[in-house]
């Protein structure tokens, strides 16, 4: 068995919670922060069989979409910058950031 961890963008979590559960997937649903933008993000815990991997990942895949943010970088980003730098720069966030795990054990008592 596979813990699936997905950070996705909030905007994506209808279309994906629906096509999760459409195909039988369990999943659960964590509010979350990124550590760079500072942004609420959205972790999904997904419990699935081994080969249900590329399933899960291409649900993912479809219905999680790139989306680009211009962000004021609030740390250094070279040293001979200063302590911060003041234009701001684009960053390309998403479809979806994707961990499998290993399950060592898993009940439901
Ligand atoms: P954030 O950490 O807020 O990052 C948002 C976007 O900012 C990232 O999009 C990436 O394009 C950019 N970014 C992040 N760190 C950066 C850095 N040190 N320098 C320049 N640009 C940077 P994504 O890569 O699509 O990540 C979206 C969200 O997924 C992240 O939000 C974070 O919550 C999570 N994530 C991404 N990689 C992760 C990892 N290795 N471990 C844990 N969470 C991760």
């Amino acid at each position: 068995m596979k813990l699936v961890i997905a950070v996705v963008q909030d905007q994506d979590v209808p279309e994906l919670m629906d096509s999760l559960v459409e195909k039988g997937f369990r999943a659960t649903k964590l509010a979350s922060t990124g550590g760079f933008l500072r942004l609420g993000n959205t972790t999904l815990l997904i419990g699935i069989e081994d080969w249900q991997i590329d399933d899960v990942i291409e649900i993912v895949r479809t219905t999680c979409r790139t989306r680009s943010r211009m962000v004021a970088p609030t740390t250094p980003v070279a040293p001979s910058m200063g302590p911060y730098a003041s234009s701001p720069v684009e960053v390309q966030i998403g479809g979806g950031t994707i961990f499998v795990l290993d399950v060592v054990r898993f009940e439901k008592v």
